[in-house]
């Protein structure tokens, strides 16, 4: 993605104002040691940065899972955009093809295009979003082997195969991830920042390395943004355009049971 390399276990993302605002306030959080070290913003050039700490920095060959959690993964002000402002997407039309030349309905084949939305609920409804409030994104693993096919994941049962295959028996590992989720899954109930957020697009990334060390954060908070006052989410209700529910605790809960189910008896 849109990452460089940067110094002493830091790295540069690509400056997003909405993400600087998150972890800008994430460092006086009760989460903040379930997110990257935020260091402010640094000019390359043209560019500009935010500075945060590399997760991967204390791994040797890491495997790393990133979920993407959430029943819903676009803004619903992306959605009262596309209705005032329809705008078309060939690019999302033509990614929608890829993956299913039945897809589009005739008027978006007519047109060779899709509105973002209709792309968004496309995907989530394809993959495990829609039913499990979570997808996997992608998995690398410690030998450096890559996985980003996993559009098409969305039963139960083919999204533990996935995790299985990330944590190849190691039952440490696994109850280090469950033990970390758990204590997250706490801590977001009782977080002002996650109570006054809608978190769309966030991430949660796994990372374990041979020593059988086991890490979570939370990351990417390009599309989390703060709710209208005195609004507050409790992120398992159901979704209705106007509450702003997101589903970021549905699916951690379904990750956390799904993952249980993988330990032995
Ligand atoms: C992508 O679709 C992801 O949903 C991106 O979300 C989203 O970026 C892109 O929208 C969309 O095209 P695929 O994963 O199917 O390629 P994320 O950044 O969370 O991965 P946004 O802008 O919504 O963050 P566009 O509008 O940027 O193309
Ligand atoms: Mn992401």
């Amino acid at each position: 993605g849109s990452f460089q390399a940067g110094d002493c276990g830091k790295l540069l993302k690509k400056y997003c104002e909405c993400e600087q605002q998150c972890l800008l306030k994430l460092m006086g959080d009760s989460l903040r040691p379930f997110v990257p070290g935020y260091y402010g913003v640094v000019q390359q050039g043209e560019q500009e940065f935010n500075l945060m700490d590399d997760l991967l920095a204390d791994f040797q060959s890491p495997s790393i899972m990133d979920c993407k959690m959430g029943s819903r993964t676009y803004l619903e002000d992306e959605l009262v955009k596309a209705r005032e402002r329809p705008r078309l997407r060939r690019d999302m039309y033509e990614k929608m093809v890829a993956v299913d030349p039945g897809a589009p309905s005739p008027e978006e084949r007519a047109q060779q295009a899709v509105l973002k939305p209709r792309y968004m609920q496309w995907r989530e409804t394809l993959s495990s979003t829609a039913t499990l409030g979570f997808r996997i994104e992608g998995i690398k693993k410690a030998d450096g082997t890559c996985n980003t096919n996993f559009k098409k994941t969305k039963h139960r049962e083919q999204v533990k195969q996935a995790l299985e295959d990330f944590v190849q028996g190691r039952i440490k590992v696994l109850r280090s991830y469950l033990e970390r989720l758990k204590e997250l899954r706490g801590i977001l109930e009782k977080s002002e920042f996650f109570r006054t957020h809608e978190v769309v697009g966030s991430s949660l990334l796994f990372v374990h390395d041979k020593t059988e060390r086991a890490q979570v954060w939370m990351i990417d908070f390009g599309k989390t943004v703060p709710l209208p006052p005195p609004l507050t989410l409790d992120h398992r209700t159901p979704w209705l355009e106007g509450n702003h529910e997101d589903g970021y605790l549905w699916g951690l809960d379904n990750l956390v049971e799904i993952l249980s189910s993988m330990l032995p008896d």
